[in-house]
């Protein structure tokens, strides 16, 4: 049995461990991170596109921001399109802050490179991870590598680990509450080596159902339509996806649209969840393994960055002064910002896409929304500081 001693130990190598980790290093707070895959793994799956202010201030505190600085792109506003009409909702006009268009996968290539240069230690292919004794102010982890049992004693247990991790499951059923909310469709995503349409992000509601046109980099574009949830990737070919996608688009952007071969096509369903409370003695749950976001609204990742900024900030004051406010009310602190994300989620998420069950009240109810949002400065403005990012 291999033994070891930090002071925090991170379930789950993904964005939340990581950036939770690299924070605590630069203010001299030691932590494990065990990941259940390889980096390669984590480093493959495409995700999140949209950072918010929040996020891109913690990357600078964490010293990781240099290439997100040189090569994201800062986006001041997004197009919505329904009917035939598109409108432009100017972030920067509304709340004179902007998003910014750097993918999670850079994200995490950034953060993982700094931790490796700073001698951080990260274990990948771990098996078996369970936490002990969270209740306790001795609580400690066990896991196997390689067929081998290890345990780490520490002060704190971060679980970072994601929708499927161990850490949520691990606080007792009848201490836990969980809210849930599965929608009747999902989304087919693509990655093209192509130009994007828009140099803006666009949010299309069509009587043909949602679309997104996205981007990563000048060559890089990421499309999304929403899909049946009985449907799988290979159902789509690439020729199907793209005469779909222009079907949805208004003819002028249809028209300009590049396509070309895809590089990556995925199906991921859309769920809004919460589990409370996001802590359990010495266990404090971050980012995915608490709480999950339809991703029309570009949040996922973002509220993943709030949790960990609200913990980070509340070890180091236990770290560096003994006040243990930080950690007693960071599950309704963190809690409070992820229900109003959840909350814009789901109502940009209501507000663009066809609902199989709708009735057609509903969907004039929908079209009524979408006109008053398009005519509106202060729906709009509403909308851009919940998109850009509520403050910390
Ligand atoms: P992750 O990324 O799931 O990482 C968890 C890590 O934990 C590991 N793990 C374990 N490790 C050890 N032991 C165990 N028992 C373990 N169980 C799991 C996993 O291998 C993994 O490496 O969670 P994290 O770090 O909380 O990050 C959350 C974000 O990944 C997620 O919220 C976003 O990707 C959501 N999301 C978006 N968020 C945004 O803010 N903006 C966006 O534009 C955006 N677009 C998206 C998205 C998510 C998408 N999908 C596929 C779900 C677009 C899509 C299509
Ligand atoms: C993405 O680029 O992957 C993306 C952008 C905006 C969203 C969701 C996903 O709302």
């Amino acid at each position: 049995m291999g033994e070891l001693s930090t002071q925090v130990v991170i379930i789950g190598g993904g964005p939340s461990g990581l950036l939770l980790s690299q924070l605590l290093h630069v203010c001299g707070i030691q932590s494990v991170v065990l990941e259940r895959k390889t980096k390669n793994y984590v480093l493959g799956r495409i995700r999140a596109g949209v950072l918010e202010r929040g996020l891109l201030h913690l990357m600078r505190e964490a010293g990781v921001a240099d290439r997100m600085e040189r090569e994201g792109f800062t986006h001041d506003g997004t197009l919505i399109c329904y009917g035939n009409q598109m409108f432009r909702v100017d972030f920067k006009h509304h709340t004179s802050h902007s998003v910014m268009v750097y993918g999670q996968t850079e994200v995490t290539r950034d953060l993982y490179e700094a931790r490796e240069k700073s001698g951080g230690e990260i274990v990948f292919n771990v098996e078996d991870v369970e936490i002990h004794d969270a209740k306790t102010n001795a609580p400690f982890v066990t896991y196997k590598k390689a067929g081998t049992s290890h345990r780490i004693t520490c002060d704190f247990v971060a679980g970072c680990d994601g929708f499927h991790g161990i850490s949520r499951k691990t606080i007792p059923q009848k201490v836990r509450k969980e809210y849930e909310k599965v929608y009747p469709f999902g989304w087919l995503g693509i990655l093209s080596e192509t130009p994007p349409v828009s140099h803006e992000l666009i949010y299309v509601n069509s009587e043909r159902g949602f679309a997104l046109c996205s981007m990563r980099n000048t060559n890089l574009s990421r499309y999304y339509i929403q899909c049946d949830l009985s449907d799988r990737p290979e159902d789509w070919s690439d020729n199907a996806f793209w005469t779909e996608l222009k079907l949805r688009l208004p003819p002028d952007v249809a028209s300009k649209l590049v396509t070309g071969p895809t590089i990556e096509k995925s199906i991921a369903p859309l769920r809004s969840f919460v589990s409370e409370p996001m802590r359990w003695g010495q266990l404090f749950l971050c980012g995915d393994a608490a709480h999950i976001v339809p991703p029309t609204g570009a949040k996922g990742l973002n509220t993943a960055a709030s949790d960990v900024n609200y913990l980070y900030r509340a070890l180091r004051q236990f770290y560096e002064t003994g006040d243990t406010s930080g950690i007693d009310s960071y599950s309704e602190v963190a809690l409070s910002r992820v229900w109003k994300a959840e909350r814009f989620s789901w109502w940009f998420s209501s507000l663009m896409h066809r609902y199989p069950d709708h009735s057609e009240f509903d969907f004039r109810i929908q079209v009524a929304e979408l006109q008053f949002l398009h005519g509106n400065q202060a729906a709009q403005q509403a909308m851009a500081e919940n998109y850009v990012g509520l403050p910390y």
